[in-house]
């Protein structure tokens, strides 16, 4: 690099972000360490993964379901199959459970408990992750917009593209709404996200790839066996996280980094 590049005076060189100390605006690096880890099914082809009611439930695709699960055991304790919808995100609202499916553009509305389908509502696009924040739904449909949705007529009301250090993030997948931050899993990918709901500008970067490590052995040569699945425990804040048909699920502590 030139010294002219060093000052940052961007003449006569490419100096572009790649030249940017790291310091500038770029997001805070965190480990997602294990803590305890717990079992999960293998059948489970996680989607969304959301506690409710101090319970613990996970949306599930391929062929749909809701499940709520539990810590103890990979089997679920109560399982409600939804045949051939892809179904994707769920969210609470502490007293609905909101689930979305890939393509069929149709969101569940869950209530009660064991929960019963309420409502079924249609909306254009993709569904991909869900989570609930300050009344509003947030929703990822694969693209670099989180759009905010009314949770009873699930109308758009707003959108934010989410950036990092003024790129767009695509392929964004589960969500988990807690700590004043939107967690976004990244399909395909070991980094998590941490997301300014207001600005959409990512905080911070979370190495979650020890999780993957972790299972690796046990779900070789499943190309679609990766890192999805987020949840904090309100009161707790305990954080767990899974993957679709992975046989673990982890309660993780995050670390920040230097
Ligand atoms: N998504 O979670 C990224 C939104 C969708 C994942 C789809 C993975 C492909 C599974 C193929 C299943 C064929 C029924
Ligand atoms: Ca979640």
């Amino acid at each position: 690099m030139s010294a002219i590049c060093v000052l940052g005076l961007g003449v006569g060189c490419s100096c572009g972000p790649v030249h940017r100390r790291p310091t500038e605006g770029g997001p805070t690096r965190k480990v997602a360490r294990i803590v305890q880890e717990y079992p999960h099914s293998t059948e489970a082809f996680t989607q969304g993964l959301v506690f409710h009611q101090g319970r613990l439930f996970e949306s599930t695709g391929q062929k749909g379901s809701l499940r709520e699960i539990s810590l103890e055991s990979a089997t679920p304790l109560w399982i409600e199959r939804l045949g051939d919808v892809f179904t994707e995100g769920l969210a609470s609202d502490g007293e609905r459970l909101y689930q979305l499916t890939w393509t069929e553009g149709l969101l569940y509305t869950w209530s009660g408990l064991p929960p019963t389908r309420e409502r079924t509502t249609p909306y254009e696009g993709d569904g991909w992750g869900l989570c609930y924040w300050q009344g509003r739904l947030v929703r990822s449909d694969g693209s670099s917009t989180l759009t905010f949705h009314d949770p009873e007529t699930f109308e758009p009301l707003d959108s934010v593209e989410v950036t990092l250090q003024g790129q767009p993030q695509e392929q964004l997948n589960e969500l988990e709404c807690a700590n004043g931050v939107i967690y976004a899993n990244v399909w395909h990918s070991t980094d998590v996200l941490e997301i300014d709901p207001s600005t959409g500008r990512v905080t911070a970067v979370i190495d979650a790839s020890a999780l993957a490590r972790n299972v690796a052995s046990q779900v070789r040569g499943i190309t679609d066996a990766v890192l999805n699945g987020i949840a904090v425990e309100p009161g707790t804040g305990r954080m767990l996280m899974t993957g679709k048909l992975w046989p673990k699920l982890f309660e993780v502590r995050l670390e920040t980094l230097d």
